[in-house]
């Protein structure tokens, strides 16, 4: 098999790759190592930004989007029993909206399905080979057979653990990270959400509400990384999560039933430089935030918007200048949003390693925050528009 680009994960980097590929008249073939239906399934991210939204609707991808998400305009942060109200459409003049990234990602797969173009599911790509030379091949493996896709560019869009990083020389990439002693516990209950987007700072550590729907919570609570989801009964979170977000009285969050658990790792991750030759990395295969701001999602959409450009510009008219840039382009973006999601996960989590002087200098930053009206815009600005990518079509 043969293609232009050829792109290892269907996640949200490689879904939007492939149909903004699509639009230029560029084919690619996505290269998928799960089950349509575990892709489809996996809880994960909620909030888009507008430049994530303006992607889907430019592709044509929004219907369902328009339909059913949820407009967010309201970022609240709680500590002493207090709540900082950041009115997002008065601070910034946008907003955000609420969409699951499994219906992002059941949307995308749906549209590439139905046009008939190539998503391979249940193809482990093992080894990529040759991508100092104008003819990369990806090798991959699929019923227990094994295949080859040979292509003109490869695009790594394939996480974390993905086969797409492992390619890059070694020598030639700076790791930066730093790991967290402390995960997420997120849920998903079957009850009447708060009205806006609530994180919490309280003694007990960390907390925050959010929803998928009028009918459905997603909330998620500090724990250590070695919990066990399934230790954390019903009753039990819910009397945690009242607690952290100083509903004493219960009076204020509803509760329902629990119907899934999932534990997140928190982690700082960059990868430099995101391109080497022919390959190409965008998304969580080169860059991780704790999940504190919503980034992750959105910034592997503002990465692929990037390259499609990029390899625009070379099919079209030869131009290399954009994909030589590539990196470089995105990384300043990156630096930015990973600042952004450290800075906001060190204000609202509890750290073991705190002394009682930088717990201190924590809530006195809440303050702050609190009375100044410029601090409030700073946050909501970088809340709503980081990954916006004014200069591209
Ligand atoms: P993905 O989604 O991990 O997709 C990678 C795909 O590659 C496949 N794959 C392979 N395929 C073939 N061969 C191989 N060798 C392969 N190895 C892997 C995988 O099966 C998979 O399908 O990466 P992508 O596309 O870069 O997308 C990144 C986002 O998924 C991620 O950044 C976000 O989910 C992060 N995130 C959030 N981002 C936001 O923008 N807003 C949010 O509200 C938000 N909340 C979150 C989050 C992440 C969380 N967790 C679970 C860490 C909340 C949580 C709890
Ligand atoms: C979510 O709705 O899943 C969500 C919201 C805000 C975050 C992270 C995740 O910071």
């Amino acid at each position: 098999m043969r293609t232009q680009v050829g792109i290892i994960g269907a996640g949200p980097a490689g879904l939007f790759l492939a149909h903004l590929l699509k639009a230029q008249g560029i084919d690619s073939v996505i290269l998928e190592a799960r089950s349509r239906t575990y892709a489809e399934g996996r809880v994960r991210a909620g909030v888009l930004e507008p430049g994530t939204v303006e992607t889907m609707a430019r592709l044509g991808l929004d219907a369902r989007l328009r339909r059913e998400g949820l407009i967010d305009e309201g970022l609240d942060m709680r500590f002493r029993g207090r709540t900082i109200h950041l009115d997002l459409p008065e601070l910034t003049g946008r907003s955000v909206v609420i969409y699951g990234q499994q219906e992002v990602v059941k949307d995308l797969m749906a549209a590439r399905v139905e046009a008939g173009d190539p998503l391979i599911f249940e193809a482990q790509v093992t080894r990529i080979e040759g991508i100092e030379t104008e003819s990369p091949r990806i090798h991959y493996t699929e019923g227990g057979e094994s295949r080859v896709l040979d292509c003109e560019f490869v695009a790594g869009c394939d996480g974390y653990h993905g086969a797409g990083r492992a390619a890059m020389p070694q020598d030639r990439i700076t790791l930066f990270e730093q790991v967290y002693d402390f995960a997420w516990l997120g849920v998903l209950a079957r009850a009447r959400p708060m009205a806006d987007m609530t994180y919490s700072n309280s003694d007990r550590g960390f907390a925050l509400c959010s929803r998928r729907s009028m009918q459905v919570s997603r909330l998620y609570l500090q724990v250590p990384v070695d919990a066990n989801p399934e230790e954390w009964s019903d009753s039990r979170f819910w009397e945690e999560l009242h607690a952290r977000m100083f509903d004493e009285d219960r009076s204020e969050i509803a509760e329902g039933e629990i119907f899934q658990r999932d534990l997140a790792k928190l982690r700082a991750f960059v990868a430099a430089p995101m391109q080497h030759g022919r390959l190409f990395l965008a998304g969580d295969a080169v860059h991780i935030v704790p999940p504190a701001g919503a980034k992750g999602l959105n910034m592997a959409v503002a990465d692929v918007r990037v390259l499609s450009h990029a390899l625009t510009a070379h099919y079209r008219d030869g131009s290399r200048t954009a994909l030589e840039a590539y990196s470089a382009t995105c990384l300043e973006r990156v630096w930015k949003t990973v600042r952004f999601s450290s800075a906001l996960t060190g204000l609202l989590h509890r750290f073991d390693e705190h002394s009682p002087l930088q717990r201190n200098l924590q809530l006195a930053e809440l303050e702050y925050v609190a009375g100044s009206r410029n601090a409030q815009a700073a946050i909501a600005e970088q809340y709503v528009m980081l990954n916006y990518l004014k200069d591209l079509p």
